[in-house]
């Protein structure tokens, strides 16, 4: 069989199985192209996409004006590395930081490698400005959290399923819970070698957990009493997935007409991967104010692709698109349709246990427990019904479409999802 020879579902499964590591267990669709909401299989199958390769395609797939950004770069000049200036950097840099309200931007490629960068810029900056000891910094994160895969990120995970056999792990960090100001307060006044606070604004792979109204103003308020960073981890919640440019409020000059203006939760340092790109290739991003990412100087991090002339010109497409397709606006205007309708939906449906987000970051929590493959089984029928949507956790099934979603769209997608659970046999 030649590369270009076309695969059924079946052949293109059984290549994965055998010559790929087995780090997935995908849903069992295989798909061969992507525009806008849609995505088709190799049979041709159309669907409507509700995961959004977990909030990367927020502009939908394959947004013209993006991978044409894409195409012409890639065309002109792909990569220099950092050891040379280039002619698209800084403009991304003048761009974004002003997109988002920050003085500075540290490019990288994923977003575990922003989230790496951004506790060795946290780190650095305790021992250099705050004077904390030499290797005594704690950084404080959230029981269940969800920041990515290396090995000092699982170093401070709870998911047996991520960090088991890969140790020995990461020292310096300390875990509280999730949406409990108490527990932050109770750990800020009893240690003074805290150098930051890293936490998801909503935790997405928990299971869509939207914190209490206040939570994250008030943990910036205690942070800030206590010379504390608040790191911000929008990799999954930024990029207008949450109804907001920022699920935190950027003290951003720009696009986000639903802000309310006042930067009540600005982050010290702001993580952001994803959907900065759209999906269109690997682009994360580290922003800070001069105080703090000052504390970097030449030789401190760096990265081969990190800042590349593709992932600069991809990336201010890709923020374009957000601004100039209301894409915030549209998020929340069609997330609070979507909880509504199947808020209403659950009263009459004892599957449902209920329905939780923010923007078009939903989920449903089954009415089984998390052992269970109700979930897993109802998502095998909704991608028979023409949508793709896959578990979280054991028994939460996560919804997030692409932002550019119509609103016939969306009520056409939310008849699915009543019908095939109205339909579900166990
Ligand atoms: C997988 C989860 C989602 C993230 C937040 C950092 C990262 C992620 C808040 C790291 C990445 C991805 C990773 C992917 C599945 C997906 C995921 F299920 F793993 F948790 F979205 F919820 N911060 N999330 O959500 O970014 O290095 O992947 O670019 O690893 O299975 P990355």
């Amino acid at each position: 069989m030649t590369v270009l020879e076309k695969l059924t579902s079946q052949q293109a499964i059984d290549l994965e199985n055998k010559y790929g590591a087995h780090n997935y267990h995908p849903l069992p669709v295989v798909l061969s192209r992507g525009e806008g909401v849609y995505v088709w299989d190799v049979e041709g199958k159309k669907y409507y996409d509700f995961l959004s390769a977990y909030s990367a395609v927020n502009q939908g797939h394959c947004h013209p004006k993006i991978v044409n950004a894409l195409v012409q770069q890639a065309q002109t000049l792909a990569l220099t590395s950092r050891a040379f200036y280039n002619d698209v950097l800084g403009k991304y840099e003048q761009f974004a930081t002003s997109f988002f309200g920050f003085d500075k931007l540290l490019p990288m490629n994923t977003g575990a490698e922003a989230v790496e960068t951004a506790l060795k810029i946290a780190r650095k900056w305790a021992y250099e400005v705050k004077g904390i000891d030499e290797n005594e910094a704690e950084i404080i994160v959230c029981e269940n959290n969800f920041h990515g895969r290396t090995t000092t990120i699982i170093s401070f995970s709870n998911d047996e399923n991520a960090r088991k056999n890969f140790g020995p792990f990461t020292k310096g960090f300390i875990k509280i819970e999730y949406d409990n100001l108490l527990a932050l307060e109770e750990v800020l006044q009893s240690n003074t070698n805290i150098a930051a606070f890293l936490v998801e604004p909503i935790q997405g792979e928990a299971g869509v957990y939207v914190p209490s109204e206040g939570y994250l103003a008030t943990a910036k308020r205690l942070c800030e009493a206590h010379n504390v960073l608040f790191i911000a981890d929008e990799v999954q919640t930024g990029i207008a997935r949450t109804g907001r440019l920022l699920a935190t409020c950027g003290n951003c000059s720009c696009v986000d007409k639903n802000c309310s203006g006042t930067p009540e939760v600005k982050p010290d340092i702001l993580i952001l991967g994803k959907a900065l790109s759209g999906g269109a290739y690997p682009v994360s991003a580290v922003l800070a104010n001069n105080e703090i990412m000052n504390v970097i100087k030449p030789g401190n991090h760096g990265s081969t692709f990190g800042g590349n002339p593709i992932a600069a010109a991809v990336a201010m497409a890709a923020l374009e698109v957000v601004r100039d397709e209301h894409l915030a606006e549209n998020a929340s205007k069609l997330g609070e349709i979507f909880r509504a309708e199947l808020s209403e939906f659950a009263k009459e449906n004892s599957l449902i246990k209920l329905v939780r987000g923010k923007g078009l970051l939903n989920a449903i929590v089954i009415n089984d427990t998390e052992e269970s493959d109700t979930a897993w089984n109802i998502c095998l029928q909704l991608r028979d019904n023409g949508l793709l949507a896959k578990p979280t956790h054991g028994n939460i099934i996560r919804f997030a479409p692409p932002l550019v979603m119509t609103e016939t769209q969306l009520h056409e997608c939310i008849e699915i999802i009543k019908k095939t659970i109205s339909n579900f046999q166990k």
